[in-house]
């Protein structure tokens, strides 16, 4: 009876552990763990991973700038007539009323209000002059998309854009992806769809058709930037294996930065016009407005932190594994036993850390006479303490220094120099620079 019980919890156990690995593959892509305890030989000791932030939608955490800073309609009030009837005018905006003023915040509001909350500019009154807008979304932090761009256009969409990335604070920009009604004729490039990208020419920039043709723009509003179809070309159609992707990601740094960015920038060139000619009797059907922007990714912290703050206007990753900087991207002082570099996504699904280190028995860093333990910290000879064993304790005199928060520098013999300086250039390892020297 009782053995007939144990059998059956075994079976229910079994089952249990195969239904939670067969859900595994979902869990992939989380790393949602910096660091777990375990017991080892030693005791209690600390395990550590690869993590990453969830991803969230970004576009709560941005700066929006305008191009030129006077293009929102409304100063003065205007009124526009809608693009396929001329004679339906009932647009009406005005800056200095609430109800009637369309600016730049409402791109990012909350969307399903009725009637719709959108941004919109002035009309094209200077054609033929072009009507050139450039929204530029900011972050002052990098971060990874995960998910596709999508605009939603409240006008009709436009029938030449062109959306640009920076991945260096909005000093340098890159085109992103052409959007044209004629892709040729606009940019002198072929049409291309998303579809027609592989693995090998994942990185190319595009122009494609598919989201500017103006007729049916009352049911078709949305412009997107495919970031799933090109994860897809990795992890399948339906995401189903992220490892294979996960794995591309960390040995292809070109693929890594292709889906990371600082800044985004909208180009609007032309507003849809809904037919070859403009009417030049009425342009007040032509402008752009823009009703919703979606931006899904999460925070670049090179897998040393699972959470990233917002904080005085300013994302940050909250850095684990020793390192810091707004992108982990650095060692904490004193952690440069081993020279930073990024975690890894690589062992699925844990990844690797690849910590910085105090110390470790290549590169001895424990200073007079310190001994280095499990390759993280100095067991100091007790008339020296500090990480790495740098400042001599109070009690044995010579502490009469302010602390001034540094660690004190002590001398250290020439040949014990020489060698760590031998050392260090050899293992061409020293990224992180050394603090202690
Ligand atoms: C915006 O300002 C510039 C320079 O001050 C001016 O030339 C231009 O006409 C203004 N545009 C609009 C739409 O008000
Ligand atoms: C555009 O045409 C409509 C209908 O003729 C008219 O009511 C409206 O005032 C026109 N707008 C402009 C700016 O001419
Ligand atoms: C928009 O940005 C581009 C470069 O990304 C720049 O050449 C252009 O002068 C900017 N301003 C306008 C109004 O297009
Ligand atoms: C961007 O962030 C840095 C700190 O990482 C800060 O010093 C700088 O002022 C910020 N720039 C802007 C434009 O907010
Ligand atoms: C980081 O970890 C990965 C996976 O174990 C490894 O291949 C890579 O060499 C490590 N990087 C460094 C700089 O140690
Ligand atoms: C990998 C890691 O986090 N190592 C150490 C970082 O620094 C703290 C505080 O000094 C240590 O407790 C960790 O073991």
């Amino acid at each position: 009876m009782r053995f007939d019980l144990a059998l059956t919890l075994q079976a229910l156990w079994t089952g249990l552990c195969q239904a939670a690995m067969q859900h595994y593959p979902a869990a992939w892509g989380h790393y949602d763990v910096c660091k777990s305890q375990v017991y080892s030989d030693e005791g209690l000791t600390w395990d550590y991973m690869a993590c990453q932030p969830e991803a969230a939608d970004m576009t709560q955490y941005l700066k929006v700038t305008l191009d030129p800073p006077n293009i929102t309609c409304g100063d003065p009030p205007e009124t526009y007539c809608a693009l396929e009837n001329p004679y339906m005018c009932n647009n009406e905006c005005d800056a200095s009323t609430e109800e009637l003023a369309h600016p730049p915040e409402l791109m990012f509001d909350i969307e399903g209000r009725n009637p719709t909350t959108f941004w919109q500019s002035t009309s094209w009154k200077k054609y033929p002059k072009a009507l050139l807008v450039n929204i530029t979304l900011s972050w002052n932090k990098t971060i990874e998309l995960t998910d596709d761009i999508v605009l939603t256009f409240e006008s009709g969409r436009p029938e030449q854009m062109v959306l640009e990335k920076s991945l260096d604070y909005g000093r340098t920009w890159q085109p992103y992806q052409f959007y044209a009604t004629d892709c040729l004729d606009a940019f002198t490039m072929e049409p291309k769809t998303v579809q027609d990208l592989t693995q090998h020419t994942l990185l190319d920039i595009i122009c494609t058709e598919d989201y500017s043709r103006g007729y049916v723009w009352k049911y078709d509003k949305t412009v997107r930037f495919e970031i799933k179809d090109r994860f897809a070309l990795f992890a399948g159609p339906r995401l189903h294996n992220m490892a294979s992707l996960y794995g591309q990601l960390d040995t292809t740094k070109n693929l890594r930065d292709f889906f990371t960015i600082t800044d985004l920038r909208i180009r609007l060139l032309r507003p849809a016009t809904g037919a070859t000619t403009v009417d030049e009797n009425n342009l007040s059907r032509y402008f752009y407005a823009i009703s919703d922007i979606k931006v899904q990714g999460r925070c670049k912290c090179n897998l040393h932190a699972n959470s990233c703050v917002y904080d005085k206007e300013k994302l940050s990753c909250e850095c684990e594994h020793n390192t810091t900087g707004p992108d982990c991207g650095r060692c904490k002082r004193n952690y440069q036993g081993r020279a930073w570099s990024a975690g890894s996504y690589l062992p699925i699904p844990k990844g690797t850390a690849n910590i910085s280190r105090v110390c470790d028995n290549e590169l001895l860093r424990c200073q007079n006479g310190g001994v280095c333990i499990n390759n993280v910290r100095c067991n100091c000879p007790s008339a020296y303490m500090g990480l790495l064993c740098e400042k001599p304790r109070c009690e044995l005199g010579g502490c009469g220094l302010p602390d001034s928060g540094q660690p004190t520098l002590m001398p250290l013999s020439f040949l014990r120099l020489l060698l760590l300086l031998l050392g260090s250039v050899m293992l061409r390892e020293a990224s992180c620079g050394p603090a202690v020297l």
